[in-house]
């Protein structure tokens, strides 16, 4: 007989989830009492940003994480790393504390009142175990939801008294041993005819979307755009949580812009898209206009029901992408159109003082170490960013597909943690850091060697362009005086300096980069702009 507590680390040791980030509190204690020597225990010191921490870790190992959180304080916090968790397809096991089950019903202090209601917009399921027993079948049934397409998070809230009762047996035994292939391959026949289609297309198109990668697609990605000679776009940065394609590739045109009117345009004179791995499409802000160009159809490939359902227009085939890729490169014959010119690599952009997103971005690609990540959330500077590094290698770019704050420094922790070999650069906005700034303590504490690169132009830059598009004025709380980052990473024992002009930046960053020991802060003063080149 085991107890909950030895069957459900016995679950998460055969799930390989032996690496669990939290923030405890009195009711996570039964839980963490006599911790297995073969698990971590990632400390985070606010929930945002151990959610923040876990989302970039699952991302980054494509692997089921557990996050362990307080009681409904703890949830609260996270809800707004949870919301984006969801739009980033991140499979998160979330787990929280509970009072014990005799003084629920009496709303004991720390009692999580309607303990699933909170966090259930943002998850898949959400549950609460009737029995303790049966604690272990359900955290082995909340990983097999987060793992199945689309990945997203879950939740179950344990009250605190169950982890030292006894187990089911059969359900805590089938519960360690049940595997599910998530993977499902889209239906051949519409896959075959969509080759057709595609072959037969006059001028076919197709835009790239963050699930190539997730799903292990990008090679695939590239033979089937190189086979067929197409253009290839990444849909819009906004939902862009990963790149679907190298973007230093000679078939790379760009990235689609995010309102529905000018993406049309951009995309005028094709007469089949092919969207892969993408919602249709991660539109924001609202700009009305015809959503395809004249004489176009859509054909999308996702392995999110919801994405399907929900696309305003073309069609759909759903199914694993990776897979859908593989299998349609075999289908089609090569093409003799004529490929896209290329790209113009990005000029040299002009010096001035203080240094544009641009400069600051022209640094970062001269300092960009061979095989670097970049976790990224800079509002103003990320279209600089994209067009400057033209990242090219799989699982070399996260960015929050939600557009909530808080996941930039707590992500590039977690994706560190994943991928102890790269070279992980967090590049944000002075106000994004904020969200998630307690993560600087963690990346000192467990002495990541993560390079955070803090873009300070003391305002909301981005809301400053979004009130000119929405037509208002005068808006208050857009400024950021006075706001140090650097000083805030030093309180949190890192070392940070600041860098003001480019050859500084560029030989600050190679500094940081190359430091092994734990991480770095450098702090760079950018001109008010929104930098697009
Ligand atoms: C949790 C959350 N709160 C508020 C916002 C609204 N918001 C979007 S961008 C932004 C400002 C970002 O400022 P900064 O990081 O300095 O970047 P900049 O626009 O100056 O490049 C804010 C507050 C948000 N997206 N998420």
């Amino acid at each position: 007989m085991s107890s909950v507590r030895e069957a459900a680390f016995e679950l998460f040791r055969a799930h390989g989830m032996t690496t669990i980030f939290g923030n405890p509190g009195s009711t996570e204690l039964p839980m963490l009492s006599e911790f297995p020597e073969d698990f971590r225990y990632i400390l985070g010191l606010q929930e945002l940003a151990v959610v923040g921490m876990a989302d970039g870790y699952a991302q980054a190992t494509g692997r089921p994480t557990h996050v362990n959180l307080h009681t409904a304080p703890g949830v609260g916090n996270a809800v707004g790393g949870l919301y984006n968790a969801q739009a980033n397809k991140s499979p998160l096991l979330v787990t929280a504390g509970q009072q014990v089950r005799p003084q629920v019903a009496i709303e004991a202090n720390l009692t999580n009142r309607d303990a699933i209601l909170g966090p259930q917009p943002y998850v898949k399921w959400a549950h609460e175990p009737l029995r303790p027993a049966e604690v272990p079948a359900v955290l082995a049934r909340a990983i097999h939801h987060a793992s199945m397409p689309p990945r997203g998070p879950v939740f179950v809230s344990v009250p605190m008294d169950d982890w030292n009762a006894e187990a089911d047996e059969d359900g805590t035994q089938n519960a360690s041993r049940r595997v599910v292939m998530a993977r499902a391959a889209p239906d051949p026949t519409a896959l075959s005819q969509l080759a057709a289609e595609l072959e037969g297309a006059r001028n076919p198109v197709f835009v790239a979307g963050p699930d190539i990668d997730a799903s292990g697609g990008w090679d695939a990605a590239v033979a089937l755009a190189e086979k067929q000679r197409l253009p290839v776009w990444a849909s819009p940065a906004t939902g862009g949580s990963r790149l679907g394609f190298p973007e230093g590739h000679p078939q790379f045109v760009g990235i689609l812009p995010p309102a529905i009117g000018a993406l049309s345009e951009t995309l005028k004179g094709h007469d089949l898209v092919l969207v892969i791995g993408s919602s249709v499409f991660p539109y924001y802000p609202y700009i009305p206009g015809p959503l395809l160009p004249a004489g176009a159809s859509l054909i999308a490939i996702t392995s999110d029901p919801g994405e399907a359902a929900r696309a305003p227009m073309g069609d759909a085939i759903l199914g694993d992408v990776g897979l859908a890729l593989q299998q349609l490169v075999e289908l089609v014959a090569a093409s003799d159109r004529t490929p896209p010119e290329p790209r113009p690599a990005p000029g040299d952009p002009p010096t001035a003082e203080p240094m544009s997103g641009s400069e600051a971005m022209a640094a970062l690609a001269d300092a960009w170490p061979e095989d670097g990540i970049a976790v990224v959330e800079t509002p103003s500077s990320t279209l600089a960013l994209r067009n400057r590094l033209r990242l090219s290698r799989p699982g070399s770019y996260y960015f929050s597909a939600s557009g909530g704050l808080g996941f930039g420094i707590s992500a590039a922790v977690g994706v560190q943690l994943a991928e102890g070999s790269r070279p992980v650069v967090c590049v944000v906005g002075e106000g994004s850091a904020q969200y998630g700034i307690t993560a600087l303590w963690t990346a000192v504490a467990y002495r990541l060697p993560v390079t955070f690169l803090v873009l300070r132009n003391d305002e909301y830059m981005i809301l400053k362009w979004f009130s000119m598009l929405e037509q208002v004025s005068e808006v208050p709380g857009l400024e950021l005086p006075g706001l140090d980052t650097g000083a805030i990473a030093r309180a949190y024992g890192m070392e940070a300096r600041d860098a003001n002009s480019r050859d500084e930046l560029t030989e600050a960053l190679r500094e940081a980069v190359a430091a092994q020991d734990g991480p770095r802060l450098v702090q760079a003063r950018v001109a008010s702009g929104m930098w697009m080149e």
